[in-house]
């Protein structure tokens, strides 16, 4: 099976491409990923001889129309990925989560390539910590920012084009992944990294936002089960009974990493920031089989984490720039 892997250099695109590797040594990879900020082919150490890797921009109609005609599975990781740099500037994610995504619809429309659309559940908006509910595949979307926007375009972009025009695709909604390789303006390796270097982790505003916790593996896991089993046209949300706030989050980091429970500052809170995400699922569950393998989130977190201690070459690069972008907005509050 030929597979085309956009944002394969990224965070889960590309414990993708690994998980790929050890687990269907037969598939043919082609990596298709433009190296924005986000993207490196360090993450692809080790796997750079067995794939095509092509750097390129998914909104470029010319190049995606070739790679897709010589794929039969396009699985679209490519995106922004970040909310505070979505409020910062929005344009990148309209380029490439809304006008990219067109890019991939049109060819595998053409050349009737089957597609998988990677999403996610921030498109739902957000519950209350004391709500009983959980996302479902029938919650509508409610999605708070531009980031989160994007994405709910491009998942109602893909349903169009399979209704209107039969094109053979599904899609996923998971929730918040944590594992080897994510870039460090994310949460948990901002916090490992901050600790690693002496630096007090920052949780924004009252730390009490709920988070719903994947390890990167367990999503990826659940993609293969939706390319192999879903039902064409069908959303799956991919969730793992993960949820815990931030501020217990930090403190675990901190705890694990032989520091003081207490040892953070809050700082100035995220614009629109979204109190709780929660998934059930149950569909993915039932339907497809499909459990996780990382049930105790002090386990991931804990390989995660000497994850970062092992591979500091990988994440130093990218430390700097990213506390200077977050020090332009957050300043200490207590
Ligand atoms: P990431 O930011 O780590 O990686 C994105 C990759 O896409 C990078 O390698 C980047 O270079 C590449 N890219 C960006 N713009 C591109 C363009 N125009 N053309 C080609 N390549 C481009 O992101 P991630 O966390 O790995 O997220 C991957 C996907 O999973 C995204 O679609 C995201 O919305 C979704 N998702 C992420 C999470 C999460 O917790 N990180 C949860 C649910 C869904
Ligand atoms: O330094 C921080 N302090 C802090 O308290 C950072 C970077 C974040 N946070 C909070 C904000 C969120 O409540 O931690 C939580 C997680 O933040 P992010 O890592 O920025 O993730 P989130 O905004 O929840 O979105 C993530 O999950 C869904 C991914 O970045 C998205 O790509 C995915 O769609």
């Amino acid at each position: 099976m030929r597979v085309l892997v956009t944002g394969g250099a990224g965070f889960i695109g590309s414990n993708f491409v690994h998980l790929t590797r050890t687990e269907r040594p037969d598939a043919q990879i082609t990596v298709l990923d433009k190296l924005t900020y986000a993207g490196t082919t360090r993450s692809l150490d080790g796997v750079m001889d067995d794939i095509t890797f092509v750097e390129g921009d998914v909104a470029d109609r010319e190049l995606v129309d070739r790679l897709v005609a010589d794929s039969d599975v396009v699985v679209h990781f490519a995106a922004e990925s970040h909310n505070d740099n979505s409020l910062a500037d929005p344009w990148p994610f309209v380029d490439t989560n809304v006008i990219g995504t067109v890019s991939l619809l049109e060819a595998v429309r053409k050349h009737d390539v089957r597609y998988h659309h990677i999403s996610t559940d921030e498109v739902y908006g957000d519950l209350e910590l004391d709500d009983p509910a959980r996302f479902t595949e029938a919650t509508p979307y409610n999605p708070s920012s531009p980031y989160s926007s994007t994405k709910g375009a491009s998942d109602l972009l893909v349903r169009a084009w399979v209704r209107s025009f039969g094109v053979k695709a599904t899609i996923s909604n998971c929730s918040n992944n944590y594992g080897p390789r994510q870039h460090v303006e994310k949460f948990i390796p901002r916090q490992i990294t901050n600790v690693i270097d002496d630096v007090r982790p920052k949780l924004y505003g009252d730390g009490l936002n709920v988070r719903d916790w994947i390890h990167v593996d367990d999503h990826n896991s659940a993609v293969w089960a939706i390319i192999e089993r879903g039902r064409i046209g069908e959303t799956y949300l991919i969730g793992a009974d993960g949820e815990e706030n931030n501020k217990t989050v930090v403190e675990s980091i901190l705890t694990t990493m032989g520091k003081d429970a207490g040892d953070y500052d809050h700082v100035t809170d995220r614009p629109g920031h979204d109190r709780r995400y929660a998934i059930d699922p149950t569909k993915l569950r039932d339907e497809l089989g499909w459990v996780p393998k990382y049930t105790t989130f002090s386990d991931g977190l804990s390989a995660t984490i000497d994850w970062y201690r092992e591979n500091e070459s990988w994440w130093r690069p990218m430390k700097d720039d990213t506390e200077a972008k977050y020090a332009k907005t957050q300043k200490i509050e207590k």
